[in-house]
This record gives C-alpha cells, structure tokens and sequence, in this order.
C-alpha cells in the first residue's frame, strides 16, 4: 500500500501542539527558551520516540527525530522547520512543518516503507528571533554561519542569554551543531496572500528574498514636559518618528517587492511627563535583490544621519535561491498528486535559508487565510496542510529513496 497522508491525524497533532502557549486570542505565545518552547519541544519529543525515532538534541537545542534507511552511511534527508512562535504569533508558522515532517514519518511507518537514507525530521531552536535576535540563529550555527558560543550568549531585552535558557528548559544536548546532510525539504504556509488569492495549493518556493536587521539610536535632550517651550526641545521621539514616517516612502521609492518595518519603538527615560532624550527603533528592511537592499539601507542611514541619529547593523540574511533539483522534486511531487502549484519566492525569512548553504534545499509553501501571518488570526485550512504534507511525503521519497523491501534497516 503506498503510504498516504492522514489529514486528521495531522490536524489534531497541529491542534494538540497549539494548544501549548496559547493566547486568549487564538494564537500562540512560544518563545524561545521559554517555558512555552519547553513544553512544545517535549510533546515533540514524545511523538518521536513514539514513531520510534532516535531522538538527538545539540548544543543550540536544535531537534532531530531519525528514521532509520537501509544505507546508514548516507546523509540524511532532513525535513522540518521551528516549534518556536512570535509574541502574538500564530497556530501553523513553523509548527505545521514540524508536524508535517512527523506526519510523513507517521505515514512511512503506516505503509511499512523503509528508505534508502535515513529521514530526519527537525526543529530549530529560535527561528523566530522575537526574544533572541537574530532570526534563523541556530540553524545557522548548523551551517557554520555562527558559532554556538556566540549564539548562546544572545540575550533578551532583559538581559538572560539564550544558552542560559536552553540550559534552564534542559534543552541544551550533547549533539555536535552541524554534520552532513543529504537534503533539506521545509514545508512552512506562505504568510502572504498570493497562492489563497489565487486558489492554488501548492507554493513551489524557488528563493527567500534578502533580509536586513539594523538597531537605530536617535538623540534628543531630555526636559520638563511643562516648563519646556517647544520651540526649545530637542524631542528624541519626534526626531524619530519623523524617519519612521518616511519608511513607507522608502520601501515603495525601491519596486513592490521591497519592505521596510519598524517594529519596537522605546523612548528613554520613558516618563510621560519628561521630553525623551533618546529613542531607540529597530528596522527590517527586506528586498529579493542585494542592489537595492544596499540602496535601501543608504537611504535609512541618510534619513537617521540627518537627526543626528546611528544605525548599527544587527543581523542579515541574503537573498537565497534553492536548490534547482529539489525545486523540480517539489514541483513533481506537486503534480504527481494532481495539486495546483506555482512557482514562488519567499518574502518571509526561514531556517532553509542556512541549510541552503550547507545542502540541496526547497520549500513548500501552503495558503494561509488572508495572508495573514505574525498573527494570532493564522489560519490554515486541514486540506491546504494535508496537501502540503503530501507533497512533502512524494519529495521525501525522492530524495531518500525508497527501498526494495524492508531490510536490516541502519
Ligand atoms: O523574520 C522572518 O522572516 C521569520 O519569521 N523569522
Ligand atoms: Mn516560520
Ligand atoms: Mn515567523
């Protein structure tokens, strides 16, 4: 019997997992290294051990349940993406790839199909990089683009470093962070409107446009809110908010594909009735060309130099383009199963991003309603993520290879 997806068992792994950090208002709240992310990583992890993986957890707490193929020494194809959510975030970012994963393993088992390479399902820590700056960390300690002594020292707004975190949850393994990989496969909804729009299922994910983060410090003076004229003031918070303004200006002056977002805003000393004398924004700027992302980041540096303000720069990721051939499996897969797909380019960041250096990779983009995302309105209907999956399980295959017979399995 050829393995299949069960659309159910995959909705009320989601549903079950949801329910782990959720918000009053239908989302979820799993930071990373929180107690949250704790209790998520351990239902994982008992799902795991439950489809009879080999659980491994490495030094960034990044998670792996493998399944055996009858070629042990061949890199394994991963599959995956991050249990970890924004502040406000959503039920299926990231948590629908890791379930998706688990699902094809659970549907492998189902049919009794041994692969040729082992087939590993993922879950990264901090994809988000809500609490702990930068997106994408650990990953990218996988794939050499940071060390894990510099990851782990991150700290959040309050000071507590992300390895302490890992540490405290007991979320940090013995595992070396990074060794070969066969391929990647993430399968992740699309947080943009384009595929629902167009009543298309299946986003064959070509690329990620580029990313840059930066911290901004504009100065002022502080003063009596009362006894100040103003036309004596040197206000820090107007003096920013009036870059702020522009940034609208600044994305829609570079093409409809460029983004420019300001998401925390802190005036110091933050007393109503003193005039800020500093305030400090982050920006996210974002553009699938390098060009123009450096001509962005010239205008934002111009626009802050003119307040008198600095730009630091806190973290980027270029753009990114997949792996042709996992790309073509995608698209296969996606036909195979007689879904509708397009080509896409991600506008949003993932954890394929790192892996892509490091091993052939694609993703699988899926519609989300409304094109909402970093939403606690998310929403993902059941056949949108069981088509996913199922695509997802063809390109599995694909790649690992489908063994003759079960055999000794490594
Ligand atoms: O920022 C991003 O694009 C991702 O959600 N980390
Ligand atoms: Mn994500
Ligand atoms: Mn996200």
């Amino acid at each position: 019997m050829p393995p299949t997806i069960d659309a159910d068992r995959l909705w009320s792994s989601l549903m079950e997992l949801a329910a782990i950090g959720a918000t009053t208002r239908g989302g979820v709240c799993r930071l990373a290294g929180s107690d949250e992310d704790r209790r998520g990583r351990d239902l994982f992890v008992t799902w795991c051990t439950g489809a009879g993986l080999e659980v491994r957890v490495d030094g960034m707490g990044n998670l792996f349940g493998r399944r055996a193929g009858t070629d042990r020494d061949r890199p394994p194809v991963m599959i995956g993406s991050h249990l970890d959510s924004q502040p406000t975030g959503g039920r299926f970012d990231g948590a629908y790839g890791v379930m998706a994963a688990l699902e094809v393993v659970r549907a492998l088992d189902d049919a009794g199909v041994t692969t040729v390479a082992p087939v590993e399902i993922v879950s990264w820590t901090n994809e988000e990089g809500a609490r702990f700056p930068p997106a994408m960390v650990s990953s990218g300690v996988f794939a050499g683009a940071f060390t894990a002594e510099w990851a782990r020292a991150q700290t959040d707004p309050d000071g507590v470093t992300l390895g302490d975190e890992l540490d405290r949850i007991g979320y940090t393994g013995p595992a070396p962070v990074g060794r070969p990989v066969g391929a990647y496969v993430e399968a992740h909804i699309e947080q943009g409107p384009i595929l629902e729009a167009e009543g298309t299922t299946i986003g064959v994910v070509t690329g990620v446009q580029g990313v840059r983060w930066y911290d901004v410090d504009v100065p002022g003076r502080e003063g009596h809110a009362g006894s100040t004229p103003m036309d004596r003031r040197r206000d820090a918070l107007v003096a920013a908010a009036g870059v702020i303004a522009t940034l609208p200006e600044l994305a829609a002056a570079h093409g409809p594909d460029a983004r420019a977002t300001v998401g925390v805003v802190t005036a110091h000393p933050a007393s109503r009735n003193t005039i800020p004398g500093r305030v400090t924004f982050t920006a996210d700027l974002r553009h699938p060309d390098t060009a123009v992302l450096e001509k962005m980041e010239s205008a934002l540096r111009e626009r802050v130099a003119a307040v008198g303000g600095t730009v630091t720069d806190v973290w980027q990721s270029p753009p990114v383009d997949f792996d042709a051939g996992v790309v073509h499996a995608v698209r296969r897969s996606a036909a195979a199963a007689g879904l509708s797909h397009r080509d896409i380019v991600s506008g949003a960041g993932h954890d394929a991003c790192y892996l892509a250096t490091v091993c052939p990779t694609g993703m699988i983009f899926v519609p989300c309603r409304d094109g909402l995302s970093h939403n606690e309105a998310e929403f993902a209907e059941s056949e949108w993520c069981a088509a996913g999956a199922r695509v997802l399980l063809g390109v599995t295959l694909e790649l690992a290879g489908e063994a003759s017979a079960p055999e000794d399995v490594g």
